[in-house]
């Protein structure tokens, strides 16, 4: 493997960089900026994974990825809006990067990653190496790739971001979403609920008992969905964060080493 340095992977929320109620799907251009800036506060080497948000979950749940009983034919034929859709997210953040004076390239995972049963069986990770070595922040994100079984499967920015953390072994991974980190129960449901400020080895299989999927539009499962993945991190020493990154700083401050109001992960 290529020597990244120290590397960083921060998984930006659909619901946050875009306007996840609004069709046809809208870009929430006041975070992105927003974003844009706050990443600039990154020492590593960076790698930007963009969740769908309006752009990818709408297109897919209109072509009936999520329901077990789609046909291969139609899945497959869903392909060219989803694609479209996340292009247009991601030049999106790549303008908005670069006019802040980043150096981002996007590197979409449909050319990149091949899926079995909405597994990823292999991932041509040498061209995001080969980005970042030659001075880039490489943007990807959550797409629909072929499949080998169902003919086409959407593959979430958090699997994709658990993934290339273990491949490239990266430092730190900071998932921001639109609420604190983990709770005990819904926040947005029940304002009362009970924020988790750590998860390790002690409380896991508690908080996976009780963390649900996020809604039914969100084809890819939710915080339930992001802690399984991120449990097959354990011993790899990555520092991870589950974070608002609804709200100004939250994100700038995870990148300069400290820790905002957050839910750290310790596996
Ligand atoms: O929002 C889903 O990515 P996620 C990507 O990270 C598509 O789960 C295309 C729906």
């Amino acid at each position: 493997m290529l020597d990244l340095n120290e590397l960083t992977i921060v998984k930006l929320g659909g619901s946050v960089i875009t306007h996840k109620g609004s069709s046809p799907p809208a870009i929430n251009q006041e975070n992105l900026l927003r974003i844009a800036e706050e990443l600039k506060a990154s020492k590593e080497s960076l790698i930007v994974i963009l969740g769908g948000g309006a752009h990818g979950h709408q297109a897919a749940h209109a072509h009936g990825f999520g329901e077990l009983s789609t046909p291969p034919e139609q899945l497959i034929r869903g392909i060219p809006s989803i694609r479209h859709n996340m292009s247009v997210l991601s030049l999106a953040v790549e303008e908005a990067l670069n006019d802040a004076g980043g150096h981002g390239v996007v590197l979409p995972p449909f050319l990149m990653a091949a899926l079995n049963n909405k597994k990823i069986t292999s991932f041509q990770t040498s061209f995001i190496q080969e980005a970042i070595q030659s001075g880039f922040t490489v943007i990807t994100h959550g797409d629909v790739c072929f499949d080998e079984s169902l003919g086409a499967s959407i593959l979430s920015g958090d699997t994709i971001a658990v993934y290339l953390a273990k491949e490239l072994r990266a430092t730190s991974l900071y998932i921001g979403t639109d609420v604190d980190g983990v709770f005990e129960e819904d926040p947005k449901t029940n304002p009362e609920a009970v924020h988790i400020d750590i998860i390790d080895n002690t409380n896991i299989t508690n908080v996976l008992s009780k963390a649900g999927p996020s809604n039914a539009t969100d084809v890819t499962g939710g915080m339930k969905k992001k802690l399984e993945d991120l449990f097959t991190l354990t011993g790899l020493n990555v520092n991870i964060a589950i974070f608002n990154l609804g709200v100004s700083d939250r994100l700038s401050t995870l990148l300069s080493g400290k820790t905002p109001p957050c839910t750290t992960i310790r596996f």
